[in-house]
């Protein structure tokens, strides 16, 4: 099996990073002034200290930005650099520039605050509901009518669910380059997901036309949504300090600035209700969500969508109603996080599932397989669900756990010991794939065939270590015919291939590979006619795979002299373009806000895992055993890359689901802001992992793919409901407790309280 070129010269550690640019004589290095509270006003900033401190330290606030200091890209409430109050711990008060790094941070902590003042707090959604501070209004999805299904149902439940946000912690933290330019713009290297909306961003900033401003990156260090928005403001800090002092300026965040002054998953806090017949058919569903949407607006207004898009999971519920709102709140404003709300809606519905299952005294993968999607169902947002795959995921993972044995031997385990027990849980996936804003899901590309046959391919894709440049480099060397190491993936940047959209949503390489493969299919029409007129055959007849060209007619296969590089050689002598570029717009996306309704997706993922648990009840602590997973991948463009995917993303979501902490304190505060105190999973922490794919054909997407970065984050759910059924090994009849992550002190509380849930209000 071939390997990701990039994978192989990461491990030697030669890829370049921006950390890696050569360092000019003439650069400055840039440092932030962090807020010091979460929520105040100032009346000036003294900088006499830190301009004292060393020649060559310059500081800029918010009335050096020429242009419009403003970093949203919706309701505008972001100011790149804080005018007179600030709204969460962390936010930007001033930039410092000095000739190095360490001069530029000392400097910067020598900036005094001038007339402090505090201002009240708020960390909880639900508090800022209850004052009124929302962003935008509240979103409904609504099907049927559940007041009504509630009066044939034999149970009715409701309950609370917490989730905790999650910190990237991309390896590469924030940073960019800027050099300035004699057009009086600039050309940056950028970490972001989006060079596109760093380019808008930095114009808007500088108060130039797009045109003035090059962005590039040639791939990043791991992003997860962390630097689909939020890359911008450390570049235009950047190019600000660029044009202010003619030189070239670097900013590179550290660990503790990064996890301080970035955004990072969305905690929610949710109430459901949920109605069921005796047999576990569920009838109805409402749920309530509160989005800790932190400071600013953010990407927040698309993913609260996301959430409601997945209400009802991978079941088919006749009556919901989804009501979600974005708080306002002063913690760092969240953003973009593999799965993008998604998880915490699938989390309430797993919850609600749990609960039900206990009312009914069902085993919960029953509820769960009676209400599995069809095909041809329609959801509660009325798209119609064609090629459903969910319960035939569901069954080969239960077949593969061999469910009823694996439950039989849990209880035989759990009856035998004091010390500790096991519990297992299933959970069934359904995710769309495109962007929730529809006008979102477009890319474009460059193909350029050298004349002696080798291949550049730019598009808007971003490779972030999840392998999308080896995806397009085969679907490329697939669709022109050339020999696959003769296409060279390029780094992607503004003036290659225009308005882009961010590389996320799953959708980099259904989109780019797409837009790629568009292209490709130009020029590959006009070599086949040369080779056509000199073979003297028909076009149709014409087959150029893997640098070869043969003729395929009536009469058989005929190779020829030919070759993906003579083709090329003699386009160019005879004047024929070798260049295309192409485009692609997903087809068939709509959706009316008004009503709710639409079809907003292209496809879903589907898929399935159960995992099991072993829990210490003495110590409250728990390992993970046994992850089965059986995935929706379609046909795999690179099985390599997609199991990498399937398992980093599992090991992720199973870090939200029982282990990372992402605690604020009442002052605001991010307790965990370095990676001593940030827990994250290891190879220690995850269980075996033993993943199937399943590989019926997508027809809708290139070389009958699917999507895969995102869908099996949402598998570490099944994690968090293997340890409530550990846990309620110890203690059968308590209630269960939806407050995620799971971690070794909430399965202690509930140890030793006797099933008492553990205490609220953490968030
Ligand atoms: N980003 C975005 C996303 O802008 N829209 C989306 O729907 C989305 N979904 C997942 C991840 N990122
Ligand atoms: Mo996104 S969460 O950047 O796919």
């Amino acid at each position: 099996m071939k390997r990701n070129p990039d994978s192989i010269l990461n491990v030697l550690g030669k890829t370049t990073y921006i950390d890696d640019v050569p360092e000019s004589q003439d650069m400055l290095h840039a440092a932030i002034v962090p807020s010091p509270s979460a929520h105040g006003r100032y009346s000036g900033l003294d900088t006499s200290a830190a301009l004292a401190y060393a020649p060559g330290v310059r500081v800029l606030v918010a009335s050096d930005v020429p242009g419009q200091n403003e970093l949203s890209t919706s309701i505008p409430d972001e100011p790149m650099l804080a005018t007179g109050t600030w709204h969460y711990r962390g936010e930007v008060l001033a930039l410092v520039l000095a000739p190095s790094r360490s001069v530029a941070r000392r400097a910067a902590a020598l900036i005094r605050i001038e007339g402090r003042q505090d201002l009240p707090v708020i960390v909880d959604p639900r508090v800022a509901f209850q004052h009124g501070d929302i962003i935008m209004t509240s979103r409904t999805q609504r099907m049927g009518d559940p007041e009504a299904a509630y009066k044939e149902c034999d149970v009715v439940l409701s309950g609370r669910v917490e989730s905790g946000g999650q910190e990237h912690v991309y390896l590469e933290t924030q940073g960019a380059i800027a050099w300035p330019e004699d057009s009086g713009g600039v050309r940056l290297l950028s970490g972001t997901q989006s060079p596109s909306g760093v380019q808008a961003i930095v114009a808007r900033i500088l108060g130039v036309p797009m045109n003035l401003v090059e962005v590039e990156t040639r791939r990043l260090g791991g992003a997860f949504g962390g630097k689909e928005d939020q890359a911008s403001g450390w570049a235009a800090l950047a190019a600000l300090g660029a044009v202010k002092t003619g030189r070239p300026v670097k900013l590179y965040l550290n660990r503790r600035d990064d996890m301080t002054s970035t955004g990072k998953r969305h905690p929610y806090s949710s109430d459901f209700k949920i109605g069921l017949k005796k047999d576990g058919t569920i009838l109805a569903f409402e749920a309530d969500y509160y989005q800790n949407a932190g400071a600013a607006t953010d990407l927040s207004p698309a993913i609260l969508p996301r959430t409601l898009f997945h209400a009802a999971g991978a079941y088919h519920i006749p009556n919901v109603r989804a009501t979600g709102t974005m708080c306002r709140t002063n913690l760092v404003p969240f953003t973009a996080f593999r799965g993008f709300g998604g998880p915490q809606g699938l989390f309430v519905i797993e919850s609600a599932i749990e609960k039900a299952a206990r009312a009914l005294g069902m085993d919960r993968t029953d509820i769960q397989r009676k209400n599995l999607l069809s095909e041809g169902d329609v959801s509660h947002y009325g798209m119609q669900m064609l090629d459903v795959r969910a319960k035939a995921t569901f069954d080969r993972c239960l077949e593969k756990a061999d469910w009823s044995k694996l439950r039989a031997d849990m209880a035989a385990y759990n009856a035998t010991h004091k010390a500790s027990k096991r519990g297992a849980a299933a959970f069934p996936q359904c995710f769309g794939i495109s962007f929730t804003k529809i006008m979102l899901n477009q890319g474009g590309s460059l193909v350029h065939v050298y004349n002696d046959g080798s291949v550049s391919v730019s598009t808007g894709a971003i490779e972030m270590g999840q392998g999308v440049g080896r995806k397009i480099a085969i679907v490329t060397a697939r669709t022109l015919g050339a020999p696959e190491p003769l296409v060279r993936v390029e780094s992607t940047r503004t003036t290659t291939v225009a308005n882009t959209v961010a590389t996320a949503a799953s959708s980099g390489a259904d989109i780019n590979a797409m837009a790629a493969q568009v292209a490709c299919i130009e020029i590959r029409k006009r070599l086949a006619a040369i080779a056509a007129e000199r073979l003297g055959v028909s076009i149709d007849s014409i087959r150029i795979s893997d640098g070869r060209v043969s003729i395929v007619d009536a009469t058989g296969t005929r190779e020829t002299d030919l070759t993906f590089a003579s083709l090329a050689g003699m386009a160019y002598e005879r004047r024929i373009d070798l260049s295309a570029h192409g485009f692609y717009a997903t087809p068939g996306l709509h959706y009316d806000m008004k009503t709710e309704q639409g079809t907003p997706f292209l496809y879903h993922v589907y898929g399935c895992a159960i995992v099991t648990a072993t829990l210490d009840v003495v110590r409250g602590t728990y390992q993970f055993d046994d992850a089965i997973i059986v995935h929706d991948i379609a046909e795999s463009i690179d099985p390599l890359v997609d199991l990498g995917q399937i398992e980093g993303a599992f090991a992720q979501g199973l870090g939200w689901a029982a282990l990372e902490e992402l605690k604020f304190d009442e002052t605001g505060r991010l307790l965990a802001d370095t990676l001593s105190t940030y827990k994250l999973p290891d190879a220690h922490f995850m269980p075996r992992m033993d993943v199937e794919f399943y590989t019926r054909p997508n027809p809708l997407v290139v070389a009958n793919s699917k999507a895969v970065g995102e869908p099996p984050l949402m598998y570490g759910i099944a994690g968090y409901f293997a340890v409530i059924d550990a846990l309620h090994a110890v203690h059968p009849e308590a209630p269960s407790f939806y407050d995620l992550p799971m971690t070794p002190e909430k399965a202690m509380a509930f140890i030793v309280g006797g099933g008492s849930p553990p205490a609220e209000g953490r968030r």
